[in-house]
């Protein structure tokens, strides 16, 4: 077995920076936005050529490299008692519209990175240790976040949905898996499901995605703990008609029931008695979206979450009294009103916790305890393995927008904290 003790060869970290940053911004380059914006979303070319990227990393860094049926890549370095749970760590590369390039990006480079260092200061781990790449983080292309790790925790639910479900321009999820290379002979997605005691532990690295460790100064966040997510898709419909030639008495425009729809979400979260409630319409689409046409049908995406699920969950009953409300009061019809996740939240596990603290101390690096707002794909691992979650600050809490930054001096300290944590965790 693996010998680690304070006296580890692990005083000698040292992290290549100058080619981790040069790989976050080659990753940067597979985009369909133009720099400094990033986008990459599912299946699409760009996502493909970033994985080919990914893939190649992982075998310079001397892992065995294999992709399940929708696109989650593993990279395994084997421990001396590979029969042994593994330890996993991982992150996403899928990037919504128009944002920045260190989303998910940290929490992927940076692990291959932090084998790369294990293995650089003579490391030999007793439990396997393995980088997930885990499949569309971000709800962009078919709606649901974190399908990949959700099909990895198991959800039913999903793998019976996705044999339905459509992107924006009506290609189904098989038809764009397999355009990318997946799903080639399966449609039972249950077979992506991990097997029980698959990992040990389950170790994310990403930027804060807020202002905290920044303003405080501080280098590493341990998050203690994962916000509940949900997210909401509501039509509404109404006779529509000419812009000068309908009086107002007698119309039911769609676009002010969405528009008014929209307020009563701010309304709900606000009056929720917690500054941890949050509430934001991200997509609000007016059909046919001419100047000099009332809208006859509007179509809103509601995206709520909470640190307290039961608060959140009371939100989205009042959103959805607050449609029926507006729909009877304008006279336009909620033609569809359907949640498309309630997630609970995730506590992460005192041993990961434990690892990824005394590894900030071995390293003298300033932490502290934290929340994630951000939802994360370590919020499914949880339901799989002990889970654990590390931040490094980044610009002013900026993120999901180009000027999303995390200078390289803290991404390392970053992947040396990883770094430790895999060793320890690996170890027992
Ligand atoms: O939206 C989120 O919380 C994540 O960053 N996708
Ligand atoms: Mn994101
Ligand atoms: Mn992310
Ligand atoms: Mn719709």
């Amino acid at each position: 077995s693996s010998s680690f003790s304070s006296s580890s060869p692990f005083s000698s970290l040292s992290v290549d920076t100058q080619n981790l940053r040069k790989q976050i911004d080659e990753l940067s380059t597979f985009s369909d936005a133009p720099a400094p914006s990033v986008t990459r979303i599912l299946y699409t070319d760009k996502d493909v050529l970033a994985r080919r990227y990914i893939k190649n990393l992982m075998g310079l860094a001397g892992l065995s490299v294999r992709e399940d049926a929708v696109g989650n890549i593993f990279g395994r370095w084997d421990g001396n008692e590979p029969e042994l749970s593994a330890v996993a760590t991982g992150s996403h590369i899928d990037a919504i519209p128009y944002s920045g390039k260190y989303d998910g990006v940290v929490g992927v480079l940076g692990a291959i990175e932090a084998i790369n260092v294990l293995k650089r200061s003579g490391f030999k781990p007793k439990r396997s240790l393995e980088i997930i790449l885990f499949t569309s983080e971000e709800p962009t292309r078919f709606g649901i976040s974190c399908l990949g790790s959700r099909l990895l925790a198991g959800s039913e639910a999903l793998a019976e949905a996705l044999k339905t479900t459509v992107d924006a321009q009506n290609i189904s999820f098989f038809e764009a898996a397999k355009s990318a290379g997946y799903a080639k002979d399966h449609d039972d997605l249950s077979i992506v499901f991990l097997k029980e005691g698959s990992y040990s532990a389950f170790v994310e690295l990403h930027i804060e995605q807020g202002p905290i460790l920044e303003e405080e100064g501080i280098s590493i966040g341990i998050v203690t703990a994962i916000a509940a997510p949900a997210s909401i898709k509501v039509d509404f419909e109404g006779d529509g008609g000419h812009a000068g030639a309908v009086l107002m008495p007698s119309r039911n425009d769609a676009g002010l029931a969405a528009a008014e729809l929209a307020l009563a979400v701010e309304k709900h979260v606000l009056d929720s008695g917690s500054i941890d409630t949050v509430g934001t319409v991200g997509i609000l689409e007016l059909h046919p979206g001419a100047i000099n046409s009332i809208p006859s049908k509007s179509h809103l995406e509601i995206d709520t979450r909470d640190i307290d699920q039961e608060r959140r969950n009371d939100v989205i009953e009042k959103i959805f009294q607050s449609a029926e409300m507006i729909a009877s009061k304008r006279g336009v019809r909620l033609s569809e009103f359907r949640i498309i996740n309630q997630d609970p939240p995730a506590l992460s596990h005192k041993l990961v916790i434990d690892a990824m603290q005394s590894a900030a101390k071995e390293l003298n690096l300033t932490h502290k305890s934290m929340i994630s707002r951000a939802y994360h794909d370590s919020l499914f691992m949880a339901r799989v393995s002990p889970m654990g979650m590390l931040f490094i600050p980044c610009y002013k809490g900026y993120s999901h927008k180009p000027e999303e930054y995390a200078s390289i001096k803290d991404i390392a300290n970053g992947v040396k904290v990883l770094a430790l944590t895999l060793a320890k965790l690996s170890s027992f």
